[in-house]
């Protein structure tokens, strides 16, 4: 069996962020450059695996998605920052346009709305949360994360690949048309699915089973039909980004059911989430179309210290079998898991599953009682 082709770039060290904020206290940072050299540092270790570089497709496939006002403030807000004068190692949000501000406008009134021009106006009106940290390299690093999805694409569409794994990083499900938040600046598989849509002239799906419901993806083709978007996730009444990803949520116009919200309870484990991810492929399996774009979080790991389930090692592998057994071109897309300890030999699971290889359990010091080992 050849090795599976995965797209990574050390520019997404760029990013290089130590410290968030949760409820305005500075704590340490989950989304740090230590979660993609640990994936790929398992996957070069296991062999069956091919390191590719990702190649630079220019602003246009994010500007097909994204409002080109929130391009310009990701890339301008870190230096803006820096002028106002106050010494920082990261920029965090501090005043929002919350929707009950503004009720009882009109649409009219609402759409003279306007960008203001202090970063302090601006970090609020195209961001989510204040848990999103913004360095000097942000833009440089959320840039290559789309061509790291481009380039994992093209090598399903053009490349012949059966499946492609891009190593995202920064994240990128919870970014909206206008919006950034969660970790996410750009959404690479928001981008990645209108770009193979608009190429391959097929209907796309998006399988997304981060923890996090993919308010960024959902909104994004919420009207639109050639892009089925499917997600399994904690209920947003328990986790981020709460006000997104309930099931009644099943798109509009044009798109009106072409979104499908599994939310599950905390402590959700391995046994209910396998039979959400059955009832997610029988939907996808429905739709027309070759190819999935899979956004991968491993923060439904029982370890991952913001995520509420309780999947195991062993899960991954059967999700990414059942996954391949839809017989779709998959390009499989890496968003959040923070438990960096599992995140290498997690991401080989899952993928050995997709590519149909039985796992040995791993190396001495490898992961807690239950390995790597697949039972059965
Ligand atoms: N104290 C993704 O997994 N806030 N994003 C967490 C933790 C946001 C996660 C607060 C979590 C976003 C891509
Ligand atoms: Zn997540």
């Amino acid at each position: 069996m050849p090795p599976m082709k995965v797209v990574y770039t050390p520019r997404h060290q760029a990013h290089d962020v130590s410290r968030e904020t949760y409820l305005g206290q500075p704590i340490p940072a989950n989304e740090v450059a230590e979660r993609a050299e640990r994936i790929r540092e398992a996957l070069v270790a296991d062999g069956g695996f091919e390191l590719v570089e990702p190649t630079e497709h220019g602003l246009d496939p994010i500007l097909a998605v994204h409002d080109p006002g929130l391009v310009r403030f990701v890339a301008e807000a870190w230096e803006q920052g820096r002028r106002a004068g106050i010494e920082r190692t990261y920029l965090v949000a501090d005043t929002y346009p919350v929707r009950a501000m503004f009720e009882g406008l009109s649409h009219e009134a609402l759409a003279r709305l306007r960008e203001p021009r202090e970063i302090g106006g601006r970090i609020g009106w195209w961001g989510l949360d204040s848990g999103n940290p913004i360095v000097e390299g942000t833009y440089a690093a959320a840039r290559w994360a789309v061509d790291v999805a481009l380039t994992a694409a093209e090598l399903v569409l053009d490349g012949g690949e059966v499946a492609a794994y891009g190593l995202c990083r920064p994240p990128g499900h919870h970014a909206a048309r206008s919006l950034a938040g969660g970790y996410c600046f750009f959404n690479n598989a928001a981008i990645a699915a209108h770009a193979v849509a608009a190429r391959s002239g097929e209907p796309v799906a998006i399988l997304d089973v981060d923890i996090h419901h993919g308010n960024g993806s959902q909104q994004i083709f919420w009207r639109r039909r050639d892009v089925f978007y499917a997600s399994i996730h904690a209920d947003p009444l328990t986790l981020y980004p709460y006000f997104l990803g309930h099931a009644d949520e099943v798109g509009e116009g044009p798109g009106a059911g072409a979104n499908f919200n599994q939310p599950l309870p905390p402590g959700t484990d391995d046994a209910v989430y396998l039979e959400a991810v059955d009832r997610a492929l029988d939907a996808i399996s429905e739709t027309n179309g070759s190819v999935v774009v899979v956004s991968l979080g491993f923060d439904t790991y029982r370890d991952d210290p913001i995520g509420t389930f309780a999947l195991t090692t062993p899960a991954y592998h059967e999700i990414g079998r059942r996954v391949a057994s839809l017989g779709r071109r998959l390009v499989i897309l890496q968003e959040g898991g923070y438990h960096r300890p599992s995140l290498g030999d997690n991401a080989r699971s899952w993928l050995a599953g997709v590519a149909g290889r039985e796992l040995d359990p791993g190396p001495a010091g490898g992961r807690g009682p239950e390995g790597a080992r697949i039972p059965g």
